[in-house]
């Protein structure tokens, strides 16, 4: 898939050259990525200084095309470098755009103007597009630095490796696998829950006993940490913690931050660490098997194309049915429904308001005969509670939520984009 961007507006304008995102370079600042191309096509100190007062990058771009300028005798031979240079510095320098770059994952981008055939695609898309390919050579670069920034963070430190809080199988098997890769790089890294931290998921408790024999180490947090599987500092100091890797949303509390939408944390390592650490086989299943927990055995939306083929060069060979029998627990309507929701239940902070949350999972036979009782029971409570139903066979996902059912049409269980629906909906 190919991201496309025109012009410096809208959601995807932080990619194009104009968009207001300065920097500094050589100790002058450049309001944008323009002003510092246009300028250093020329020798010309009185020339250089005007465009880069242009008041706007369009005045930059007027007078730095103006042939009757004379250029650097091998401009034609450094333009792409120069180039290269300002957008690797806009990224560099404005946190905030380097994040939603990285989030782009290993999507093409393309510059979509129409008379542009050697920095764009061009009318009829033939073009060099070489803007779009500086951007992923940009990304790569940002993604490397905040990583290698992460491990330079961990020389000569004790270092833990936490997931979140009701740790769920990803959150241990990622934190399990990050602690190897690092130890590998000559870093003292361990596997670990924080001593405040509840019970392990209740849905993941047997297959996380029966595949991880290694016991985590249990640390208080006075200590220095890595997150994996969630990016929120939850009461921790921010000085204490080097880095985070998450496939959920930014939540911007911990500076060096990879997070980017995979089918879970583990594959994202994967992706992130498969050239220069040697995973095992059986790292390899632990991997797979976290993208079936948090995929619903393979079933929700977060399992992409992208994902399917990272899948496949794991190699692995296993009946999921199988695997699906033993693991994958729907909910059981001979309990009561106080047990119910208690199985997988959580409380979120939303917009000042304590949410409490349960996931309840079952087929749509079992969603129409019980639905009604579970809501009777949710509106003798006074709270803001969210009841998260899938329903496996019409792969769709029933949300209840201060008196409203409202029906998403794809298997969705993350608890944040659905809060994130209802509030576009204005239901929050
Ligand atoms: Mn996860």
């Amino acid at each position: 898939m190919t991201i496309e961007f025109y012009k410096e507006f809208g959601e995807l304008g932080y990619l194009a050259n104009y968009s207001n995102y300065g920097f500094v370079k050589d100790g002058i600042y450049y309001k944008t990525v323009e002003h510092y191309y246009q300028s250093e096509k020329f020798d010309n100190k009185e020339l250089k200084t005007k465009i880069i007062n242009a008041k706007t990058p369009k005045e930059a771009s007027i007078i730095g095309r103006d042939r009757s300028n004379k250029r650097k005798d091998n401009f034609k031979q450094i333009k792409k470098q120069v180039m290269y240079n300002g957008i690797l510095e806009k990224f560099r320098q404005n946190r905030d755009i380097a994040y939603k770059l990285i989030e782009t994952r290993n999507k093409d981008i393309a510059e979509a103007t129409i008379d542009e055939y050697y920095w764009g695609i061009g009318k009829d898309k033939s073009g060099e597009n070489n803007i779009g390919k500086i951007l992923v050579n940009v990304r790569e670069q940002i993604k490397k630095e905040i990583i290698d920034n992460i491990l330079q963070k961990c020389i000569n430190k004790k270092i833990y490796i936490i997931g979140h809080d009701f740790s769920d199988a990803d959150s241990i098997f990622s934190s399990f696998l990050l602690a190897k890769i690092l130890q590998s790089k000559n870093i003292d890294a361990s596997y670990a829950l924080l001593d405040t931290y509840g019970d392990f998921n209740s849905n993941d408790i047997s297959l996380i006993e029966d595949y991880i024999k290694e016991k985590p180490k249990i640390v208080d947090n006075n200590n220095l940490f890595i997150l994996v599987d969630h990016n929120s500092l939850n009461g921790l100091d921010e000085r204490n913690v080097l880095g985070a890797f998450d496939h959920h949303v930014l939540t911007g509390e911990v500076y060096d931050t990879i997070e980017m939408e995979y089918s879970s944390t583990c594959l994202l390592l994967y992706d992130i660490f498969k050239s220069s650490y040697q995973f095992s086989d059986y790292e390899k299943f632990l991997i797979f098997l976290s993208c079936l927990t948090d995929t619903d055995f393979l079933t929700s939306s977060r399992y992409t194309i992208e994902d399917k083929k990272l899948i496949k060069e794991l190699n692995i060979k296993c009946d999921v049915n199988e695997l699906q029998k033993k693991y994958f627990k729907m909910t059981d309507f001979n309990l009561s429904i106080l047990d119910n929701l208690k199985q997988d239940y959580k409380k979120y902070e939303k917009n000042f308001k304590t949410i409490k949350r349960s996931i309840i999972k079952s087929y749509s036979n079992d969603f129409l005969l019980h639905h009604k009782e579970y809501e009777e029971y949710i509106k003798s409570m006074t709270d803001d509670y969210l009841i998260i139903w899938p329903c496996y066979d019409k792969k769709i996902t029933n949300v209840y939520y201060n008196g409203d059912w409202i029906k998403i049409d794809k298997v969705l269980t993350s608890t944040i984009l659905i809060l994130e629906i209802l509030e576009k909906k204005k239901l929050l």
